[in-house]
Protein backbone atom coordinates (compact mmCIF):
# COMPACT_ATOMS: atom_id res chain seq x y z
CA UNK A 1 0.00 0.00 0.00
CA UNK A 2 0.82 3.69 -0.72
CA UNK A 3 2.11 5.67 2.35
CA UNK A 4 -0.03 9.00 1.99
CA UNK A 5 2.40 11.83 1.23
CA UNK A 6 1.66 13.60 4.45
CA UNK A 7 2.38 10.78 6.69
CA UNK A 8 5.76 10.43 5.21
CA UNK A 9 8.61 11.43 7.50
CA UNK A 10 10.78 13.52 6.18
CA UNK A 11 14.44 13.63 7.81
CA UNK A 12 15.78 17.07 8.48
CA UNK A 13 19.13 17.39 6.76
CA UNK A 14 21.16 19.95 6.61
CA UNK A 15 24.96 20.62 5.90
CA UNK A 16 26.97 22.63 8.78
CA UNK A 17 28.42 25.64 8.56
CA UNK A 18 32.55 26.11 9.32
CA UNK A 19 35.34 24.19 7.88
CA UNK A 20 34.97 20.59 8.18
CA UNK A 21 37.05 17.54 7.50
CA UNK A 22 35.99 17.66 3.79
CA UNK A 23 34.80 19.98 1.13
CA UNK A 24 30.70 21.15 1.39
CA UNK A 25 29.20 23.85 -0.25
CA UNK A 26 29.88 26.05 2.19
CA UNK A 27 33.11 26.26 1.95
CA UNK A 28 33.84 25.36 -1.39
CA UNK A 29 30.95 26.37 -3.25
CA UNK A 30 32.79 26.20 -6.83
CA UNK A 31 33.05 21.82 -6.07
CA UNK A 32 29.43 21.23 -4.99
CA UNK A 33 25.81 22.44 -5.51
CA UNK A 34 24.04 23.85 -2.28
CA UNK A 35 22.53 21.02 -0.70
CA UNK A 36 24.62 18.36 -1.62
CA UNK A 37 26.83 16.78 0.76
CA UNK A 38 29.75 15.72 -1.89
CA UNK A 39 29.23 16.71 -5.49
CA UNK A 40 25.61 15.82 -6.85
CA UNK A 41 24.56 13.27 -4.28
CA UNK A 42 22.33 14.81 -0.69
CA UNK A 43 22.58 13.34 2.66
CA UNK A 44 19.20 11.50 2.16
CA UNK A 45 20.92 9.60 -1.16
CA UNK A 46 23.22 8.20 0.99
CA UNK A 47 20.98 7.86 3.80
CA UNK A 48 18.55 6.13 1.71
CA UNK A 49 21.48 4.02 0.24
CA UNK A 50 22.11 2.68 4.13
CA UNK A 51 18.23 1.90 4.17
CA UNK A 52 17.93 -0.04 1.13
CA UNK A 53 21.17 -1.69 2.39
CA UNK A 54 20.00 -3.03 5.90
CA UNK A 55 16.47 -4.21 4.06
CA UNK A 56 18.73 -6.10 1.12
CA UNK A 57 21.16 -7.96 3.50
CA UNK A 58 18.49 -8.62 6.18
CA UNK A 59 16.07 -10.07 3.06
CA UNK A 60 19.47 -12.26 1.74
CA UNK A 61 19.25 -14.47 4.99
CA UNK A 62 15.88 -14.46 5.30
CA UNK A 63 14.96 -14.72 8.51
CA UNK A 64 13.96 -11.38 10.91
CA UNK A 65 14.58 -12.69 13.90
CA UNK A 66 18.44 -12.52 14.05
CA UNK A 67 20.24 -9.68 14.94
CA UNK A 68 22.66 -7.80 12.55
CA UNK A 69 25.80 -5.93 12.72
CA UNK A 70 26.74 -4.45 9.49
CA UNK A 71 30.95 -3.13 9.58
CA UNK A 72 31.77 -1.08 6.28
CA UNK A 73 35.08 0.42 6.97
CA UNK A 74 37.29 3.45 5.21
CA UNK A 75 40.32 2.96 3.65
CA UNK A 76 43.60 3.46 5.22
CA UNK A 77 46.60 6.08 4.24
CA UNK A 78 48.67 3.67 2.56
CA UNK A 79 52.36 4.96 2.18
CA UNK A 80 55.38 4.91 -0.36
CA UNK A 81 58.12 5.19 2.40
CA UNK A 82 58.47 6.50 5.97
CA UNK A 83 55.43 9.07 6.35
CA UNK A 84 55.55 9.73 2.41
CA UNK A 85 51.48 8.89 1.83
CA UNK A 86 50.27 8.10 -1.43
CA UNK A 87 47.51 10.20 -2.51
CA UNK A 88 44.25 8.90 -0.68
CA UNK A 89 41.45 6.74 -2.18
CA UNK A 90 38.76 5.99 -0.19
CA UNK A 91 37.05 2.65 0.14
CA UNK A 92 34.08 2.84 -2.70
CA UNK A 93 31.72 0.46 -0.72
CA UNK A 94 32.25 3.48 2.01
CA UNK A 95 32.36 5.91 0.55
CA UNK A 96 28.87 5.33 -1.25
CA UNK A 97 27.01 4.89 1.85
CA UNK A 98 28.40 7.40 3.52
CA UNK A 99 29.90 10.32 0.82
CA UNK A 100 32.86 10.48 3.94
CA UNK A 101 36.54 11.03 2.61
CA UNK A 102 38.14 10.34 5.70
CA UNK A 103 40.58 7.87 6.36
CA UNK A 104 40.27 5.10 8.59
CA UNK A 105 36.91 6.10 9.37
CA UNK A 106 34.03 2.74 9.91
CA UNK A 107 30.49 2.79 9.60
CA UNK A 108 28.56 0.71 11.70
CA UNK A 109 24.82 -0.27 11.35
CA UNK A 110 22.81 -1.84 14.02
CA UNK A 111 19.83 -3.50 13.75
CA UNK A 112 18.54 -5.69 16.85
CA UNK A 113 15.72 -8.29 15.88
CA UNK A 114 12.79 -6.86 18.18
CA UNK A 115 12.83 -3.51 16.92
CA UNK A 116 11.96 -2.53 12.98
CA UNK A 117 14.83 0.36 12.61
CA UNK A 118 18.20 0.01 12.80
CA UNK A 119 20.88 2.74 14.28
CA UNK A 120 23.88 4.47 12.14
CA UNK A 121 27.35 4.62 14.03
CA UNK A 122 30.16 6.39 12.41
CA UNK A 123 33.45 6.08 13.78
CA UNK A 124 35.76 8.91 12.87
CA UNK A 125 38.47 10.66 14.42
CA UNK A 126 38.08 13.24 17.15
CA UNK A 127 39.16 16.73 17.10
CA UNK A 128 43.21 17.49 18.04
CA UNK A 129 44.66 20.39 17.63
CA UNK A 130 47.85 19.11 17.15
CA UNK A 131 46.72 16.02 14.37
CA UNK A 132 45.32 19.17 12.84
CA UNK A 133 48.32 21.18 12.47
CA UNK A 134 49.76 18.66 10.70
CA UNK A 135 47.20 17.28 8.58
CA UNK A 136 44.50 19.90 8.25
CA UNK A 137 40.98 20.22 10.25
CA UNK A 138 38.97 17.05 11.00
CA UNK A 139 35.14 17.12 11.36
CA UNK A 140 35.51 15.34 14.58
CA UNK A 141 32.34 13.32 16.73
CA UNK A 142 29.82 16.50 16.94
CA UNK A 143 29.79 18.27 13.48
CA UNK A 144 30.04 14.15 12.06
CA UNK A 145 26.45 13.26 13.14
CA UNK A 146 25.20 16.36 11.28
CA UNK A 147 27.17 16.14 8.57
CA UNK A 148 26.45 12.43 7.39
CA UNK A 149 23.51 12.19 9.02
CA UNK A 150 24.18 9.37 11.13
CA UNK A 151 22.30 8.59 14.99
CA UNK A 152 25.82 9.04 16.66
CA UNK A 153 29.34 9.59 15.91
CA UNK A 154 32.06 7.87 18.20
CA UNK A 155 35.93 8.55 18.43
CA UNK A 156 37.57 5.60 16.29
CA UNK A 157 39.66 4.40 19.54
CA UNK A 158 36.21 3.48 20.96
CA UNK A 159 35.81 1.23 17.78
CA UNK A 160 36.52 -2.41 19.16
CA UNK A 161 35.47 -2.19 22.29
CA UNK A 162 32.01 -1.29 21.17
CA UNK A 163 32.32 -3.88 18.10
CA UNK A 164 32.91 -6.15 21.43
CA UNK A 165 29.90 -5.04 23.42
CA UNK A 166 27.57 -4.55 20.89
CA UNK A 167 27.92 -8.14 18.97
CA UNK A 168 27.76 -9.64 22.89
CA UNK A 169 24.09 -8.07 22.50
CA UNK A 170 23.27 -9.14 19.47
CA UNK A 171 23.43 -12.19 20.00
CA UNK A 172 22.47 -14.87 18.64
CA UNK A 173 23.13 -12.78 15.19
CA UNK A 174 24.94 -11.79 12.18
CA UNK A 175 27.97 -10.00 11.87
CA UNK A 176 28.10 -8.33 8.12
CA UNK A 177 32.24 -7.92 7.00
CA UNK A 178 33.80 -8.24 3.92
CA UNK A 179 36.34 -10.10 5.28
CA UNK A 180 38.53 -10.63 2.14
CA UNK A 181 40.77 -7.56 1.23
CA UNK A 182 40.27 -6.10 4.25
CA UNK A 183 39.74 -2.51 3.93
CA UNK A 184 41.76 -1.47 6.94
CA UNK A 185 43.87 -3.97 8.17
CA UNK A 186 44.15 -1.86 12.02
CA UNK A 187 40.90 -3.38 12.81
CA UNK A 188 40.65 -6.56 10.89
CA UNK A 189 41.57 -8.88 13.62
CA UNK A 190 39.58 -7.35 16.47
CA UNK A 191 36.37 -7.65 14.34
CA UNK A 192 37.72 -11.46 13.15
CA UNK A 193 38.26 -12.02 17.26
CA UNK A 194 34.48 -11.06 17.94
CA UNK A 195 33.44 -14.36 15.80
CA UNK A 196 35.71 -16.47 17.89
CA UNK A 197 33.23 -16.01 20.80
CA UNK A 198 30.63 -18.09 19.16
CA UNK A 199 26.74 -16.94 17.86
CA UNK A 200 27.89 -14.65 16.04
CA UNK A 201 27.82 -16.09 12.28
CA UNK A 202 30.24 -14.05 9.47
CA UNK A 203 28.00 -12.86 6.21
CA UNK A 204 29.63 -10.88 3.65
CA UNK A 205 27.52 -7.24 2.81
CA UNK A 206 29.42 -7.05 -0.16
CA UNK A 207 27.64 -9.26 -2.91
CA UNK A 208 24.05 -7.24 -1.72
CA UNK A 209 26.25 -3.68 -1.88
CA UNK A 210 27.41 -4.45 -5.55
CA UNK A 211 24.20 -4.80 -6.74
CA UNK A 212 23.07 -1.75 -5.46
CA UNK A 213 26.18 -0.06 -6.79
CA UNK A 214 25.97 -1.25 -10.28
CA UNK A 215 22.46 0.63 -11.04
CA UNK A 216 23.23 3.88 -11.22
CA UNK A 217 20.85 6.65 -9.47
CA UNK A 218 19.93 9.63 -11.65
CA UNK A 219 22.20 11.42 -9.76
CA UNK A 220 25.35 8.99 -10.23
CA UNK A 221 24.27 9.50 -14.13
CA UNK A 222 25.06 12.52 -13.98
CA UNK A 223 28.65 12.37 -12.17
CA UNK A 224 29.20 9.72 -14.57
CA UNK A 225 28.74 11.99 -17.62
CA UNK A 226 30.82 14.51 -16.27
CA UNK A 227 33.79 12.10 -15.83
CA UNK A 228 33.20 10.60 -18.90
CA UNK A 229 33.22 14.33 -20.72
CA UNK A 230 36.11 15.48 -18.98
CA UNK A 231 38.03 12.26 -20.02
CA UNK A 232 37.10 12.57 -23.29
CA UNK A 233 38.48 15.74 -23.72
CA UNK A 234 41.60 14.77 -22.12
CA UNK A 235 42.16 12.12 -24.95
CA UNK A 236 41.30 14.60 -27.56
CA UNK A 237 43.91 17.09 -26.32
CA UNK A 238 46.36 13.98 -26.31
CA UNK A 239 45.58 13.60 -29.88
CA UNK A 240 46.34 17.35 -30.41
CA UNK A 241 49.17 17.59 -29.22
CA UNK A 242 50.95 14.10 -30.40
CA UNK A 243 53.74 14.57 -32.83
CA UNK A 244 56.98 12.75 -34.01
CA UNK A 245 59.71 12.90 -31.42
CA UNK A 246 58.15 13.71 -28.94
CA UNK A 247 57.63 10.89 -25.63
CA UNK A 248 54.78 8.79 -24.40
CA UNK A 249 55.25 10.89 -20.75
CA UNK A 250 54.36 14.03 -22.32
CA UNK A 251 51.15 12.66 -23.98
CA UNK A 252 50.98 11.23 -20.38
CA UNK A 253 51.31 14.58 -18.55
CA UNK A 254 48.83 16.09 -21.31
CA UNK A 255 46.13 13.58 -20.15
CA UNK A 256 46.80 14.45 -16.57
CA UNK A 257 46.93 17.86 -16.66
CA UNK A 258 43.47 17.99 -19.03
CA UNK A 259 41.58 15.67 -16.76
CA UNK A 260 42.64 17.37 -13.32
CA UNK A 261 42.41 21.61 -14.60
CA UNK A 262 38.95 20.70 -15.68
CA UNK A 263 38.07 19.24 -12.39
CA UNK A 264 39.03 15.58 -12.03
CA UNK A 265 41.05 14.77 -8.69
CA UNK A 266 43.29 12.37 -11.04
CA UNK A 267 43.59 9.61 -13.17
CA UNK A 268 41.28 7.12 -13.28
CA UNK A 269 44.35 4.95 -13.18
CA UNK A 270 48.13 4.83 -14.49
CA UNK A 271 47.00 5.40 -17.93
CA UNK A 272 48.37 3.17 -21.01
CA UNK A 273 50.60 5.21 -23.59
CA UNK A 274 52.31 2.99 -25.79
CA UNK A 275 53.56 4.18 -29.37
CA UNK A 276 54.30 1.08 -31.94
CA UNK A 277 54.50 -2.37 -30.83
CA UNK A 278 54.40 -1.54 -27.19
CA UNK A 279 50.63 -1.50 -27.21
CA UNK A 280 50.60 -5.38 -27.94
CA UNK A 281 51.06 -4.94 -24.57
CA UNK A 282 47.97 -4.79 -22.85
CA UNK A 283 48.64 -2.64 -19.76
CA UNK A 284 52.24 -1.64 -20.51
CA UNK A 285 52.44 1.52 -18.38
CA UNK A 286 55.81 2.52 -18.32
CA UNK A 287 55.40 5.41 -20.73
CA UNK A 288 58.95 6.07 -21.57
CA UNK A 289 59.39 5.89 -24.95
CA UNK A 290 59.48 8.04 -27.96
CA UNK A 291 57.04 8.28 -30.30
CA UNK A 292 58.06 7.75 -34.26
CA UNK A 293 56.57 9.28 -37.35
CA UNK A 294 55.36 5.28 -38.84
CA UNK A 295 53.99 4.06 -35.85
CA UNK A 296 50.35 4.07 -33.61
CA UNK A 297 49.59 5.50 -30.58
CA UNK A 298 47.40 3.33 -28.29
CA UNK A 299 46.12 5.39 -25.19
CA UNK A 300 43.82 4.23 -22.41
CA UNK A 301 43.01 6.83 -20.47
CA UNK A 302 40.56 8.10 -17.71
CA UNK A 303 39.31 10.24 -14.89
CA UNK A 304 38.37 10.25 -11.76
CA UNK A 305 35.77 13.28 -10.47
CA UNK A 306 33.95 13.17 -7.37
CA UNK A 307 34.66 8.99 -6.84
CA UNK A 308 33.63 8.54 -10.38
CA UNK A 309 35.74 7.41 -12.75
CA UNK A 310 35.73 7.31 -16.94
CA UNK A 311 37.87 4.68 -19.00
CA UNK A 312 38.66 5.15 -22.51
CA UNK A 313 41.01 3.84 -25.53
CA UNK A 314 41.49 5.41 -28.83
CA UNK A 315 44.71 4.68 -31.09
CA UNK A 316 46.07 7.03 -33.78
CA UNK A 317 48.72 7.59 -36.06
CA UNK A 318 52.03 9.57 -34.22
CA UNK A 319 51.75 11.27 -37.89
CA UNK A 320 48.20 12.13 -38.12
CA UNK A 321 47.75 10.23 -41.20
CA UNK A 322 46.93 6.15 -41.26
CA UNK A 323 48.80 4.11 -43.16
CA UNK A 324 47.67 1.29 -45.53
CA UNK A 325 47.72 -1.58 -42.95
CA UNK A 326 46.76 1.05 -40.30
CA UNK A 327 43.51 1.86 -41.56
CA UNK A 328 42.38 -1.51 -42.19
CA UNK A 329 43.11 -3.08 -38.89
CA UNK A 330 41.68 0.47 -37.34
CA UNK A 331 38.34 0.52 -39.74
CA UNK A 332 38.05 -3.59 -38.53
CA UNK A 333 38.20 -2.68 -34.77
CA UNK A 334 36.20 0.46 -34.92
CA UNK A 335 33.60 -1.76 -36.94
CA UNK A 336 33.23 -4.09 -34.38
CA UNK A 337 33.02 -1.59 -31.69
CA UNK A 338 30.00 0.26 -32.98
CA UNK A 339 28.41 -3.14 -33.41
CA UNK A 340 28.97 -3.95 -30.42
CA UNK A 341 27.75 -0.67 -28.82
CA UNK A 342 24.19 -1.55 -31.18
CA UNK A 343 24.16 -5.16 -29.52
CA UNK A 344 23.85 -4.06 -26.52
CA UNK A 345 20.90 -1.79 -26.96
CA UNK A 346 19.38 -4.33 -29.36
CA UNK A 347 19.78 -7.24 -27.31
CA UNK A 348 20.87 -6.41 -23.76
CA UNK A 349 22.98 -9.64 -23.07
CA UNK A 350 25.24 -10.10 -20.66
CA UNK A 351 28.76 -8.99 -20.85
CA UNK A 352 30.11 -12.45 -21.27
CA UNK A 353 27.91 -12.61 -24.09
CA UNK A 354 29.10 -9.69 -25.70
CA UNK A 355 32.45 -10.88 -25.35
CA UNK A 356 31.81 -14.19 -27.37
CA UNK A 357 30.07 -12.01 -29.79
CA UNK A 358 33.22 -9.77 -30.24
CA UNK A 359 35.21 -12.90 -30.84
CA UNK A 360 32.72 -14.18 -33.69
CA UNK A 361 33.00 -10.43 -35.12
CA UNK A 362 36.59 -10.21 -35.32
CA UNK A 363 36.90 -13.79 -36.19
CA UNK A 364 34.78 -12.99 -39.55
CA UNK A 365 36.37 -9.40 -40.09
CA UNK A 366 39.47 -10.85 -39.93
CA UNK A 367 39.31 -13.35 -42.27
CA UNK A 368 37.22 -10.63 -44.94
CA UNK A 369 40.27 -8.74 -44.80
CA UNK A 370 42.55 -12.03 -45.35
CA UNK A 371 44.74 -11.89 -42.30
CA UNK A 372 43.16 -14.74 -40.73
CA UNK A 373 43.06 -18.31 -43.47
CA UNK A 374 39.78 -18.63 -44.86
CA UNK A 375 39.59 -22.71 -44.23
CA UNK A 376 38.61 -22.26 -40.45
CA UNK A 377 34.99 -21.77 -38.91
CA UNK A 378 33.39 -22.32 -35.57
CA UNK A 379 35.26 -22.55 -32.34
CA UNK A 380 38.37 -22.16 -34.20
CA UNK A 381 37.73 -19.15 -35.87
CA UNK A 382 36.84 -17.65 -32.41
CA UNK A 383 39.40 -19.26 -30.43
CA UNK A 384 41.96 -17.82 -32.95
CA UNK A 385 40.28 -14.15 -32.76
CA UNK A 386 40.13 -14.60 -28.94
CA UNK A 387 44.33 -15.15 -29.10
CA UNK A 388 44.70 -12.02 -30.73
CA UNK A 389 41.99 -9.99 -28.01
CA UNK A 390 43.32 -11.58 -25.06
CA UNK A 391 41.26 -9.35 -22.84
CA UNK A 392 37.38 -8.81 -21.60
CA UNK A 393 35.39 -6.81 -23.98
CA UNK A 394 33.45 -5.25 -21.05
CA UNK A 395 32.84 -3.93 -17.47
CA UNK A 396 31.16 -1.98 -15.66
CA UNK A 397 32.21 1.36 -14.47
CA UNK A 398 31.16 3.20 -11.78
CA UNK A 399 33.11 4.46 -8.24
CA UNK A 400 35.31 1.56 -9.05
CA UNK A 401 36.93 1.49 -12.72
CA UNK A 402 36.21 -2.53 -12.59
CA UNK A 403 33.19 -1.55 -11.00
CA UNK A 404 30.67 -3.88 -8.90
CA UNK A 405 33.28 -6.84 -9.22
CA UNK A 406 30.68 -9.55 -7.45
CA UNK A 407 28.16 -8.72 -9.99
CA UNK A 408 28.66 -11.35 -12.42
CA UNK A 409 28.96 -10.99 -16.15
CA UNK A 410 26.88 -13.76 -16.82
CA UNK A 411 23.24 -11.58 -16.05
CA UNK A 412 22.02 -9.36 -18.70
CA UNK A 413 22.72 -5.64 -18.83
CA UNK A 414 19.96 -3.64 -17.14
CA UNK A 415 18.76 0.11 -17.54
CA UNK A 416 21.29 2.07 -14.99
CA UNK A 417 24.50 0.62 -15.74
CA UNK A 418 27.48 1.84 -17.69
CA UNK A 419 29.56 -0.55 -19.16
CA UNK A 420 33.03 -0.26 -21.37
CA UNK A 421 32.91 -1.20 -25.11
CA UNK A 422 36.44 -2.63 -25.62
CA UNK A 423 36.91 -4.23 -28.60
CA UNK A 424 41.09 -4.69 -29.40
CA UNK A 425 43.58 -6.49 -31.32
CA UNK A 426 46.87 -7.15 -30.70
CA UNK A 427 49.26 -8.41 -32.95
CA UNK A 428 52.79 -9.28 -31.41
CA UNK A 429 55.86 -8.49 -33.63
CA UNK A 430 56.93 -11.78 -33.84
CA UNK A 431 53.06 -13.59 -34.79
CA UNK A 432 54.14 -15.17 -37.61
CA UNK A 433 50.48 -16.50 -38.33
CA UNK A 434 49.60 -12.98 -39.51
CA UNK A 435 50.93 -11.63 -42.65
CA UNK A 436 53.64 -9.82 -41.88
CA UNK A 437 52.54 -6.27 -42.44
CA UNK A 438 49.90 -6.14 -39.86
CA UNK A 439 52.79 -7.71 -36.83
CA UNK A 440 53.52 -5.42 -33.95
CA UNK A 441 50.24 -3.12 -34.23
CA UNK A 442 48.13 -3.09 -31.21
CA UNK A 443 44.65 -1.22 -31.16
CA UNK A 444 41.85 -0.59 -28.84
CA UNK A 445 38.61 1.62 -29.24
CA UNK A 446 36.77 1.59 -25.98
CA UNK A 447 33.81 3.76 -25.20
CA UNK A 448 31.55 3.80 -22.04
CA UNK A 449 28.03 3.41 -22.63
CA UNK A 450 24.84 4.26 -20.15
CA UNK A 451 22.16 1.27 -20.80
CA UNK A 452 18.31 3.24 -20.53
CA UNK A 453 15.10 1.95 -21.37
CA UNK A 454 15.69 3.13 -25.01
CA UNK A 455 18.81 3.19 -26.77
CA UNK A 456 21.93 3.17 -24.72
CA UNK A 457 24.04 6.43 -24.71
CA UNK A 458 27.62 6.59 -25.19
CA UNK A 459 29.00 8.36 -22.52
CA UNK A 460 31.91 9.03 -24.18
CA UNK A 461 30.70 10.13 -27.80
CA UNK A 462 32.63 13.54 -27.16
CA UNK A 463 35.88 11.61 -27.55
CA UNK A 464 36.78 11.22 -31.34
CA UNK A 465 37.27 8.10 -32.86
CA UNK A 466 35.88 8.33 -36.99
CA UNK A 467 39.14 8.56 -38.92
CA UNK A 468 38.54 11.35 -40.44
CA UNK A 469 38.18 13.13 -37.37
CA UNK A 470 40.76 11.99 -35.78
CA UNK A 471 43.08 12.94 -38.98
CA UNK A 472 41.53 16.68 -38.94
CA UNK A 473 43.07 16.77 -34.98
CA UNK A 474 46.33 14.81 -34.25
CA UNK A 475 49.05 17.24 -34.05
CA UNK A 476 47.14 20.37 -34.33
CA UNK A 477 48.42 21.74 -31.09
CA UNK A 478 51.78 22.86 -30.19
CA UNK A 479 52.42 22.33 -26.38
MN1 LIG B 1 38.26 -0.60 -19.55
Amino acid sequence: METPPEEKIVPQFSIPKGIVGQPTYHTHPHMIPKGHLTCGITQMEYKERRDTLVNKLIAEVDNIHKNHVIVIPAARKQYMSDKIPYVFRQNSDFFYLTGCLEPSAILVLVKPAQTDTYKSVLFVHEKDAHAELWEGPRSGCSVSTQLFSVDEARPVEGFNQYLTKVTSLSKPGILWYHNDNPANLDIHDNIRSVLRHGQIALEDPQRALHQMRVIKSPAEIELMKEACYIGSQSVNMAMACTKPGISERTVDAVLEYTCRQAGAEHAAFPPVVAGGARATHIHYVANNQLLHKDEMLLVDSGCQRWMYNSDISRTWPVSGKFSKYHRILYELVLTVQKRLIELVGEQRPPLDQLFDQMCRLLGTHLQQEGILPKNIDGNDLIGRAYRLCPHHVSHYLGLDVHDAPLVRRRVPVASGMVVTVEPGLYVAPNDTSVPEEFRGIGIRVEDDVLITDGEPIVLTEACVKEIDDIEAIVGKHNL
